[in-house]
């Protein structure tokens, strides 16, 4: 489909490869995730910042996307999330994210792509994948692209594998994405490249980028495991708090762009 390669293509380079800013904290997390740096509560700050710094796409919620929409270059990819829960919920119950926005929506916001979260082992799994499935129907027959956030979590999966990082549960819900109809996933850390290297298979071609996950005190953690990543046969990350939760992005912005784009090492990217 031409409709859905173009529009990817918003967010890859020739490469195969993407940096994605995320920014539905304020709603999936609360404005407290804002709290480390409060300016950047407004989305505007740091949208312009992390242009200006050279990100390849920003994913937003419709609601946010119509306050800083434009200020997403529109050679850049603009991702629209069209699922959510908040954090207000006990939680048990926040094993179920629901549709807050349509397909229509994010088109009329000059979207590039949409994405929805499917809970891979929720006891709610099926009212996600019927949402996925929805979605991902109706864009498909649009032309755009759907990405959809893999997230494995649920009792059965701590109960049998301790955590939702053990990659034999990452690469499942990697798969099941693929067979659910994704063009690009996003997923956890399984904590090494081996494994990792894993998941990229299981995905058999589509895209599998990092989710960012909790900022790292030393930014040279985190931009160790995005080589790991990239080194594994990803294709990038999508991160949020590591960027918005410092008061200046921009270093670890090139850096990254570095390790995604040029390959380059870790400490020689952070030295840049
Ligand atoms: P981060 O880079 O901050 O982890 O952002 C990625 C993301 O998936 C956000 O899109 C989302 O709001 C958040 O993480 C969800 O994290 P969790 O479900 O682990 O609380």
């Amino acid at each position: 489909n031409v409709g859905i390669r173009r529009r990817l293509g918003r967010f890859f380079r020739r490469d195969g490869r993407a940096l994605i800013f995320a920014m539905d904290h304020g709603f999936e997390h609360g404005p407290t995730d804002f709290e480390e740096h409060w300016e950047h509560v407004n989305p505007r700050i740091i949208i312009r910042k992390v242009m200006r710094a050279g990100v390849d796409g920003v994913m937003m919620l419709p609601g946010l996307a119509r306050i800083a929409g434009n200020d997403v270059k529109p050679e850049r990819g603009l991702m629209i999330k069209l699922t959510s829960k908040t954090n207000l919920r006990p939680k048990d119950e926040q094993l179920l994210q629901s549709q807050l926005g349509y397909v229509e929506d994010a088109i009329k916001l000059g979207a590039d792509a949409v994405a929805a979260t499917v809970y891979w082992g929720s006891p709610q799994e099926d009212v996600m994948m019927r949402q996925f499935a929805e979605i991902a129907s109706y864009a498909h027959d649009l032309g755009f692209p759907v990405v959809q956030f893999a997230y494995p979590r649920g009792p059965y999966i701590n109960e049998k594998y301790g955590k939702k990082e053990d990659y034999r549960v990452v690469m499942y819900g990697a798969r099941a994405a693929v067979e659910s109809g994704a063009d690009m996933i996003k997923t956890y850390w399984t904590g090494s490249r081996e494994t990792f290297a894993k998941v990229v298979d299981a995905a058999a071609g589509v895209p599998v980028l990092l989710s960012g996950g909790a900022k790292a005190e030393n930014p040279l953690d985190f931009l160790r495991v995005v080589y790991d990543v990239v080194e594994a046969g990803g294709a990038g990350a999508v991160v949020g708090r590591n960027i918005f939760q410092r008061e200046n992005p921009e270093p670890l912005i090139k850096a990254l762009i570095r390790i995604i784009h040029r390959n380059e090492e870790p400490e020689e990217a952070a030295k840049a």
